[in-house]
């Protein structure tokens, strides 16, 4: 056998250091050779790289894990391959397993907000009726809302994936006018990228004593019933810290008479954990061999 056995790169993970670094890992190979093995880094910012001269940033490693901290990129992705070689025939494994890493800076706490597009963009993920309404909002006029309804709805208003440090608090405004007792709104949460969900307590101002309704949300207090005008509604979310969150607004109807819907403003979730950017080391780039080789899909965005 003239190469070794590996099998590639497996973790990189962001440092989340104030300067832009990523961890790579992986494990030994072995070889029938003599040996000694060493490993290669290979780093683009482009899928699918092939490895080579012109992208290689480190050779000749003894161990099976490396920081790489040369000329890295804050929010970008970057693709790397390791390769085993062997010290006496000078044969590599020849392998493309890729892993990508992003760099970023030190994570802080911050609060995400969403008031429907008034400020910044309208965030949310939106299964139809649900859209933005230009006018009717909570403190400014664009609001999410289902309008007035069909029957058997089950639909929801979904926020992105966020990262929740410890004691999140979810608050938002809501009005409603939702068939009483037989149309139900809920508040969900989910921690597996919306595999599951589960209901959330906010204080639900209805109360639903009918089981008929397309998303099948049970019996209990829910948005039900009407109340034209904004009121705060919160919910602790405590018990996911440090998970990847989705918080969903569910509307469920049954299959007759409907309202004019349901209105979601001005939602607030604190201590979301918001990667912060980091420096890009520049010196360290003639280290490793970028003054050779093609440049020209580099480029260097500085803070
Ligand atoms: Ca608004
Ligand atoms: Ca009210
Ligand atoms: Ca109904």
């Amino acid at each position: 056998m003239d190469a070794p056995v590996f099998a590639g790169l497996e973790t990189v993970t962001d440092a989340a250091s104030s300067t832009c670094s990523l961890d790579l890992t992986w494990s030994a190979a072995t070889t029938a050779c003599p040996g000694p093995i060493t490993y290669s880094v290979y780093r683009s910012m482009t899928a699918g790289f092939t490895p080579g001269a012109q992208n290689l940033v480190r050779s000749g490693l003894a161990g099976t894990q490396v920081t790489d901290s040369s000329g890295l990129i804050s929010g970008a992705e970057h693709y790397y391959i390791v390769r085993a070689k062997d010290g006496t025939t000078g044969n590599d494994d020849g392998n493309l397993d890729e892993v990508v890493g992003t760099p970023t800076g030190p994570v802080t706490l911050g609060t995400w907000t969403d008031d429907a597009g008034d400020t910044g963009a309208a965030l949310l993920a939106l299964d139809a009726p649900w859209s933005v309404d230009a006018t009717g909002g909570n403190f400014g006029p664009k609001v999410y809302a289902t309008g007035t309804y069909a029957d058997n709805l089950c639909v929801g208003a979904v926020t992105p994936s966020l990262h929740l440090g410890s004691n999140a608090q979810l608050s938002f405004y809501s009005a409603y006018d939702i068939e009483d007792n037989w149309d139900k709104g809920e508040v969900q949460i989910s921690s597996n990228g919306g595999g599951a969900w589960t209901r959330l307590e906010v204080g639900y101002p209805g109360t639903a004593t009918n089981t008929s309704d397309a998303c099948n949300l049970g019996l209990g207090d829910f948005f039900s019933g009407t109340d034209a005008t904004f009121d705060q509604y919160s919910a602790s979310l405590a018990a996911w810290a440090g998970q990847d969150v989705m918080i969903r607004w569910q509307f469920s109807s049954d299959a007759a008479e409907n309202g004019t819907g349901w209105w979601i403003d001005d939602i607030s979730i604190t201590n979301v954990e918001v990667p912060g950017t980091c420096d890009t080391v520049t010196g360290a780039v003639f280290l490793d061999g970028f003054e050779s080789g093609t440049t020209s899909n580099w480029s260097y965005t500085g803070p």
